[in-house]
Formats: structure tokens, sequence, C-alpha cells
């Protein structure tokens, strides 16, 4: 199984032994934040991991090579690197065969993690269904990725640049769990009310570990969308970054922005137009998630031994 994937020793180890692993994404890196906030964030968020009894295992394509546990000087040279390629479900195997570098999104991460043997990743958000999508298909291949394998995904929801009704109703269609932590509502990312009702809710890292073992042990492929909310002094009123949304939107329909680099345009446009507000969000989010994806992991080795 780890013959595909190359494990640090670190990595190696916790997994041997039946310890707990968190993988991490490298897209959040490459595309979702700006250097040098992005490496401070993935240094600080596997420490986080390390602190919470778990250890982390970020995830990216190295000269070919599927990589799950990166040393310092592979995490700085792509928190630095311009022009990296974004890695999809799409593009891992030709990325591979070829030998090239790239950072993986959430629907290659949950495919490298399952393939290490690792069952819990958390991150910030996860793509969905873009506004507009009726117009330019525009769906994510991390929906249809979570309702085909087996990994726990941890993340605040989703972003307001996509559509969240629709993003539910997709989520909904393809089977995947998607569980709000502690309330009732359906969290949005910077906000932790989308005035949207989350479909599924548990509260505590326990129910949400044996909901991925039932899920498990009943045959039902796929994974879950575990979606925790923002802590409360980190959030940003979701009718305050509407306006800034919508110009990023425009903005990128202006310029006929589309495929992959859709998400990346919003996201750097969101950042500078807040004037870096979200970017503090979105660190202590994913900071956030890495503590209860932490929590999830230890539960989820329990049961496996227990
Ligand atoms: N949403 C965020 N931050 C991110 C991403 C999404 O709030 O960094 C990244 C993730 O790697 C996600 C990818 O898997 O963007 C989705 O890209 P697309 O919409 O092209 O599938
Ligand atoms: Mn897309």
């Amino acid at each position: 199984m780890t013959e595909t994937v190359d494990l640090n020793a670190e990595v190696a180890q916790a997994l041997a032994e039946g310890r707990p692993v968190v993988a991490l994404e490298s897209t959040i890196i490459t595309h979702g934040m700006p250097y040098p906030e992005n490496l401070e964030t993935a240094r600080a968020v596997e420490a986080e991991i390390r602190s919470a009894g778990a250890t982390p295992a970020t995830i990216a394509v190295l000269d070919g090579v599927l990589r799950a546990g990166l040393d310092q000087a592979d995490l700085e040279a792509l928190a630095r690197a311009k022009g990296v390629a974004k890695l999809s479900r799409a593009d891992l195997a030709v990325a591979v065969a070829t030998g090239r570098t790239g950072s993986t999104t959430v629907a290659a991460t949950m495919i490298v993690a399952r393939l290490a043997g690792i069952d819990v990743f958390a991150t910030g958000g996860i793509g969905g269904v873009h506004k507009g999508a009726e117009e330019s298909f525009d769906i994510s291949a991390d929906l249809q990725e979570l309702a085909q394998t087996a990994v726990t995904v941890v993340a605040a929801g989703a972003k307001a640049i996509l559509d969240l009704p629709k993003t539910l109703e997709v989520l909904e269609t393809l089977g995947v769990p998607v569980i709000a932590v502690g309330q009732d509502a359906f969290p949005a990312f910077w906000s932790r009310d989308a005035g949207l009702a989350a479909p599924l809710r548990l509260d505590s890292p326990e129910d949400i570990a044996k909901a991925h073992l039932t899920r498990r042990r009943l045959g039902i492929p796929g994974g879950q969308l575990v979606a925790n909310p923002i802590p409360a002094e980190a959030e940003i009123p979701a009718e305050e970054l509407a306006p800034v949304i919508a110009q990023a939107q425009s903005e990128a329909d202006a310029r006929g922005i589309a495929g992959k680099a859709v998400t990346p345009f919003l996201l750097g446009r969101i950042t500078e137009l807040s004037g870096g507000r979200t970017l503090t969000s979105n660190i202590a989010l994913v900071l956030n998630n890495a503590r209860l994806g932490a929590a999830i992991a230890r539960e989820i080795c329990n049961r496996e031994i227990g």
C-alpha cells in the first residue's frame, strides 16, 4: 500500500504503530494563501496537530513522487515557488508518469491519504458548486471525491465564493454526509452561520470517529465532510464580505477566468480586497480544523485497536 506513496520517517512510524495521523493538503499553500503566510500557516498547522497528539502528513507530488509528510525544505520550496501545478484527481497520474511537481487539492489529497492508509484530513474550505454553475458547469471535483474516497475531511464548510445551497444539494445527491459540529447551521467558512441548515450534526470527535468506522463497516463507499465552524473571535459577518466577493466574482467573469484558475483567482482577490482580513480568519479556522482532525484521528485509532 505504501509503495505508491513515499512516507517520511515520522508518518511511516506513526502508521506502522497504529498512531493517529492527519493529512494536510498543499494547494492551500501554493494557491490558497500568499507567501509568507502560507508557509507560517503550514508550519503552525503541523505544530497544532503534534500538540494535539497526532502526526501531520502534508501531501504533495514532488518530481513525480506521491509524498505524505514533507520536510522543512520541501515545505519551504513549495511555499515560495511560483506557478506550481494544481493537481486534482484528473492530474495525479499524469504528474506521476511524467515526473512533475504539483500541489494537491482536496480531491487529490484524499486519494493520496487513502493510498497511504490515512483516515482523516484537515483543511480550510472545500471546492464546490460555483455561482453561475448553471451556465459554466463549474463544479469542483472535490464533491465527487467525497462520494467515493473513504477519508473524513474536516473543513470550515465552504466559502461564500460558492453557491452554498447548490453545493449542499450536490453533496446530498452524491450521498456525502455533511456533518456540522456542535450546531445545527452549516458553517460558511468566514462565518459560523450561512443561514442554511446542515443535513447532519454531531457534537464530539468520538461520534464522528464512530460514524467514519460505521460507514466502512457497512461497506458504503466515500468519506464524510465535517463542517467545523470558525472560532467566534475570528468570524467575519457574511454581509461585510458580500460586496468583496461580488467584486472578485465580476472581475473573474470580465476576465474570462475559467477551469482550475477560478478558485485561486477568487481567493487571491478576496485577500487583497479585504486588506488581508480574510487571511487572518482563514489561518484561525485552519488551526481549529487541525485540532479537531487530530482529535478525530485519535478516536479512530482507539477504536481500531480496541
Ligand atoms: N477553498 C478554500 N481554500 C482553498 C481551496 C478551496 O477556501 O485553498 C483549494 C482546495 O485545494 C480545493 C481547491 O480542493 O481549492 C478547489 O479547487 P477547484 O474549485 O478548482 O476544484
Ligand atoms: Mn472548478
